[in-house]
């Protein structure tokens, strides 16, 4: 993989045509901000620009602008996969294993006359583009892609559709600018208020629309399914199937879930899990320089951010509780005791 540079990209957008942006399974407010706003920038330099995911988002999500345009490979599998063969011209976003789309992985890897491009933030990125724009000291994919205008030296075109697309990657990413803070993040969201982005509206479409069934879910989890161990300052929740089922829940996100447990002030890491399609999936966040990428990769066949993770286990919930508590206390207590 070679490194982006802005002729490169200049080039590639003034030479391609065909434009397919994709991000990863379960697209979150980065992935699909940052996916929409490139789709933005695209289409009006005058690209024929499509968004592909490999699956829909959460319904939170799904007020953006340009987000009734976006085709998920799961439930249009055909058109996706068309999109794919005839782009010239193919970026990833908010990924770095191509592992990360599932279902679109064969049609982009297919598609060898396509230039592919990878834009992302997230540790250990793997050799699947032409060119590639890897930073993990980024606070989300949608900040990149505005370093991207900006290396373009094209900042005067950021519409405010635009700017709310970026603005939703930045404060999902950050937990509404509450972690991953640096000066570039607040400058950048300035810059893209200025454009036309409304803050609150944003966030009042993500973080305050909640169904009464997701507050009440979320309430069954926090009293009946969160353990704490107050030794290693560390909580957790577990979902299994029977819960999803006697809530109803089923296509109803989880997202946000794991975060509750953090607002404590006596617990630094944080980790839900979930029995889904026969697994138990992992996510895991922490607090300051308390890393949970190394431990999720290492024991949990997963990876991600210092603060931010994500792993899975074949074993029963049961037995990753056992697992997952062994290990808080020999390899997290021990950390925290070192402080
Ligand atoms: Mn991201």
């Amino acid at each position: 993989m070679q490194a982006l540079t802005s002729d490169i990209l200049a080039s590639l957008l003034s030479s391609k045509k065909n434009v397919a942006i994709c991000a990863h399974l379960f697209p979150d407010g980065d992935a699909i901000g940052s996916a929409l706003g490139l789709y933005h920038f695209c289409k009006n330099k005058g690209l024929n620009v499509t968004v592909v995911n490999p699956n829909d988002h959460a319904a939170f999500l799904h007020f953006l602008p340009g987000d009734e345009h976006i085709i998920n490979h799961e439930d249009h599998t055909e058109e996706a996969e068309q999109v794919v063969a005839a782009a010239d011209l193919i970026f990833i976003l908010d990924l770095n294993d191509l592992k990360r789309v599932k279902g679109l992985q064969s049609a982009i890897e297919k598609n060898e006359g396509a230039t592919r491009v990878m834009i992302d933030h997230h540790q250990e990125p793997k050799d699947i583009a032409h060119y590639a724009l890897s930073r993990t000291s980024a606070s989300s994919t949608a900040e990149m892609i505005f370093d991207c205008i900006d290396m373009l030296d094209e900042v005067d075109q950021v519409t405010p559709e635009l700017a709310d697309c970026l603005y939703t990657g930045l404060t999902t990413d950050t937990g509404r600018f509450k972690f991953s803070i640096t000066p570039r993040v607040l400058q950048v969201a300035s810059v893209l208020v200025e454009k036309g982005a409304r803050p609150t509206w944003i966030n009042q479409a993500i973080f305050d629309s909640f169904s009464e069934k997701r507050l009440r879910f979320l309430g069954f989890c926090l009293s009946k399914r969160m353990k704490i161990l107050p030794e290693a300052k560390m909580a957790y929740i577990y979902i299994s199937q029977s819960d999803f089922r006697r809530f109803n829940y089923h296509n109803e996100t989880t997202e946000g879930i794991v975060n509750y447990p953090l607002s404590m002030a006596d617990v630094e890491m944080a980790a839900l899990l979930k029995e889904q399609d026969g697994k138990i999936k992992i996510s895991f966040r922490s607090k300051g320089d308390l890393s949970v990428s190394d431990f999720a990769r290492d024991h949990f066949r997963g990876g991600g951010h210092i603060n931010a993770a994500g792993g899975m286990s074949t074993s029963s919930m049961e037995e990753t509780i056992q697992k997952l508590e062994a290990l808080v206390k020999s390899e997290i207590q021990p950390q925290l005791e070192a402080v």
